[in-house]
């Protein structure tokens, strides 16, 4: 990895930089089970081939953290022992993670880091969980710190808790630290039970299409969303104490809730039960090869998403809209937190060209923004590799 050092007066050590840790760590994509993570819930998540890349050294100070973002030719420099909440997000990733090995008393020494991306971000693949991960992995190894791919998932999820300040599922952390090539997950967000399910479209693929759009509403509505499942549950918890979270609740004892439930807290429940319930007949419509029968529910999932849990926009429902009769396009949903960011879709692979040529002119007529599409195939989670 070579590094320019243009805008930034960077320390010499990134101008000859000799990493000893290397880390290639995933973005995301998701089938199915939007918002059901910090539900307790089931999710369809994999990693996918497109991937921030990190390398680290140690800089023989006792706690100079040096982190250098090639991509974005942005250098943060910060004492391992004084972290506090930076007003620049992308660094409240690596300040957090650093923050949360600390909070585990791990102990980290000077070091120097360099990262690359070729993952989009505000495209709703997680570069997020990707830096954090990634991060924490580099972390672990270049100190020798002991940590399991589960700890690392937790204690990322962890730093966007209490530094970024997004209260996510496991999801995004999950997936991108323990997917397998070629498969996809089914992770049971309260136990993190994986099954990994081989990724068999037969002669589809996974296509994602970017709106471009990425609108502010995202992370406060995202917190709002969590809230308003919680509070459900301890209206429902006072008849049914033995419900933990939303994950325990089926439709029918949801409905004695109705007239109980506040503001939109009855309909946001109502989508969590529904989703979950999709994502067990998704598992076995995949499984059976039933394309037709796990389009539907994708349909079925953002239908949800976009009247219920009501974290859709224009842009993403229009994408969806001008699938639907399309009989080579088995289904379309809206992927990951909302409010802009990719659909995913499941089209015949020889119909790709053809789709994307025709939906990109009509978005563009509609919205006057440029339509994006990402390949992405089902890949391994986090690499490292000592170099
Ligand atoms: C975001 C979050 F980070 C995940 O935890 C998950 O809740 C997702 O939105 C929605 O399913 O990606």
């Amino acid at each position: 990895m070579s590094t320019s050092a243009n805008a930034h007066n960077l320390p010499e050590t990134f101008t000859d930089f000799k990493p000893v840790i290397k880390v290639a760590s995933p973005g995301r994509i998701n089938l199915i089970g939007e918002h059901t993570d910090y539900n307790n819930g089931f999710v369809m998540p994999t990693a996918i081939d497109k991937k921030i890349y990190l390398e680290f050294k140690e800089n023989d100070t006792e706690s100079t953290c040096r982190v250098y973002s090639a991509t974005y030719n942005a250098y943060l420099e910060y004492d391992a022992n004084n972290l506090s909440i930076s007003e620049n997000s992308w660094e409240n990733y690596v300040l957090g993670v650093t923050n949360e090995l600390k909070a585990l008393g791990k102990s980290i020494k000077g070091f120097d880091c360099v990262i690359e991306s070729d993952l989009s971000t505000g495209a709703g693949i997680s570069s997020s969980a990707a830096l954090e991960c990634g991060f924490a992995s580099g972390l672990n190894a270049l100190f020798n710190l002991g940590l399991s791919k589960t700890e690392i998932t937790k204690l990322s999820q962890k730093a966007e808790h209490n530094f970024v300040g997004n209260k996510c599922g496991i999801m995004d952390q999950y997936a991108s630290v323990m997917s397998k090539k070629d498969h996809i997950i089914l992770l049971d967000c309260e136990s993190l039970h994986a099954e990994y399910i081989p990724a068999d479209f037969k002669s589809c693929k996974l296509l994602l299409l970017n709106t471009n759009v990425s609108h502010n509403l995202a992370d406060s509505e995202y917190n709002t969303r969590r809230q308003e499942c919680e509070t459900a549950v301890e209206v429902i918890q006072q008849k049914y104490p033995e419900v933990k979270s939303l994950r325990d609740v089926n439709l029918e004892m949801l409905s004695e809730f109705e007239d109980k439930l506040e503001g939109k807290q009855y309909q946001r429940s109502r989508y969590v039960i529904e989703e979950n319930e999709r994502v067990m007949n998704a598992t076995t419509a995949i499984k059976s090869g039933e394309l037709s029968e796990f389009g539907t529910l994708m349909y079925g999932s953002h239908d949800g998403l976009q009247h219920d849990y009501e974290v859709s926009c224009p842009e993403l429902d229009f994408l969806v809209e001008f699938s639907r009769d399309k009989d080579y396009i088995y289904g379309s949903r809206m992927m990951g937190g909302g409010f802009g960011g990719c659909t995913i879709n499941l089209i015949e692979a020889d119909k790709i060209d053809e789709y994307v040529a025709e939906a990109a002119e009509a978005y563009y007529k509609k919205f006057n923004i440029k339509l994006d599409t990402i390949a992405v195939l089902p890949s391994e989670g986090t690499i490292v590799e000592k170099l």
